[in-house]
């Protein structure tokens, strides 16, 4: 990445303005944009989006309830959306050629989306998603708590990247073989997309919603001008906050944290590297906030995922294989596979009965990290320890590495097991599970 392009843009653009359920139902059009991704004077850049916008319109759910949402097409190729994180309906869950056919241009597809869980989620194509997605068909999806924490401002950061032409476009080549069999499509041009424009005040306690968008990188990140916990990975609650130190978010991870203003100039949302920080974007501060009393931070309420069962665990494996510089290079059309098995099988990975409890092993036999993303469920990272972690719904497993994860199979259906580099998904990492 440039300096050049990250010094340019540091002024974080807000995000579209997050929308109040007016009607039953809601629909979320797709179609091509002008976005202002360069900064003032810049010319537009042509881009795909949801009502008029990339990213789409915020969607604030309450927690436990059923939307009606509506995807209009106005796209020249087909679509679908995936409502990354939630325990869906299968029929619901937003992937073409395992749970629903694509919608063709012209044409719309009724979701009804289910909101077992607080948190903060995501929805974007699920169709083409390394062109989709890499043009900027997706938005954030937050589930607001009965009871949310206390906080001044709640603000989505969306954090992202972008392969730009010296005249603003989008390069083309989303599919560059080259790219797949590398770390994916890497943007020379990062932004944090703040949800709010602030100011913001000395001694407001914010939450900040991170989601990383982008199609193929990991970001670390750092965020000067704040003290504060995580208090959530991938929506999921921490049973004990943590300390924020330097944070990793693979592609699709957010990350919930809770933290108090210090900075009275601006607070930072930093990309370390070698050659020092560059700015992602920043949220200015003006004024002090001198009624809030200091409190801890607490962790917000569990939402309601099974036990899983540790005596009778099915033990699956997941190799991940492929890639350049592969002990075993994948042969003509596809790059990656899991389990010697590029593309889509007809047959699942596995098939559990509904409840069961499988401790997956996710081992990472290639040269580049990966993203892996179950749908329609959240399971526990294994520590090396042995000891019962996080909870998520995308893990990130280094090169080399290999990661268990445990997880109740508790929702019927076809369930999509990928990597969230969507260049890698595209050149064949991904597979499903069956729950009946
Ligand atoms: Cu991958």
């Amino acid at each position: 990445m440039h300096r050049r392009s990250f010094l340019i843009s540091a002024t974080g653009a807000a995000l579209a303005p997050q929308l109040a359920w007016a009607t039953q139902r809601f629909d979320l059009t797709a179609q091509p944009v002008n976005a202002s991704l360069l900064p003032d004077g810049g010319p537009l850049t042509a881009m795909l989006g949801f009502n008029g916008a990339t990213p789409g319109p915020e969607l604030r759910f309450r927690q436990g309830e059923v939307r009606n949402i509506r995807l209009v097409n106005h796209l020249d190729q087909a679509s679908a959306v995936h409502w990354h994180g939630l325990r869906q309906d299968n029929a619901m869950d937003g992937v073409p050629g395992l749970t629903q056919d694509v919608v063709p241009p012209g044409d719309s597809f009724d979701y009804a989306v289910r909101t077992p869980d607080a948190g903060t989620y995501w929805y974007h194509s699920h169709n083409r998603s390394s062109e989709q997605v890499a043009k900027g068909l997706f938005g954030p999806l937050i589930v607001v708590e009965d009871t949310p924490p206390d906080v001044d401002h709640d603000i989505t950061v969306l954090i992202d990247d972008w392969r730009l032409t010296d005249t603003g476009a989008l390069a083309e080549g989303f599919d560059d073989r080259h790219d797949q069999a590398h770390g994916g499509r890497l943007g020379n041009f990062a932004r944090a997309l703040f949800g709010m424009d602030g100011p913001v005040r000395v001694g407001d306690r914010l939450r900040l919603r991170l989601i990383n968008v982008a199609t193929d990188r990991i970001f670390p990140i750092e965020i000067a001008g704040i003290d504060g916990m995580i208090v959530a990975l991938d929506g999921m609650p921490l049973a004990t906050p943590r300390a924020v130190g330097e944070l990793v978010l693979a592609p699709a991870q957010r990350m919930d944290i809770i933290a108090d203003v210090t900075s009275d100039q601006q607070i930072d949302v930093l990309f370390p590297t070698r050659d020092g920080p560059f700015a992602l974007g920043a949220l200015p501060v003006n004024g002090v906030n001198a009624d809030r009393t200091p409190a801890p931070i607490r962790a917000l309420p569990a939402n309601q995922i099974a036990a899983p069962d540790l005596t009778h665990a099915v033990a699956v494996t997941l190799v991940m294989q492929g890639g350049a510089m592969s002990r075993q290079m994948m042969s003509q059309s596809d790059i990656w596979a899991f389990n010697g098995q590029s593309g889509l099988p007809d047959a699942p990975l596995h098939s559990f009965e509904r409840g069961q409890t499988a401790r997956i092993t996710l081992v990472n036999d290639t040269r580049f990290a990966h993203g892996i993303h179950l749908h329609g469920h959240h399971f526990h990272e294994i520590a090396a320890n042995g000891a019962l972690g996080d909870l998520r719904d995308t893990t990130l497993v280094d090169a080399g590495a290999s990661q268990d994860i445990l997880c109740v199979f508790d929702n019927p259906g076809k369930w999509l097991l990928h990597c969230h580099m969507l260049g890698h998904q595209a050149s064949g990492m991904k597979t499903w599970v069956e729950v009946t």
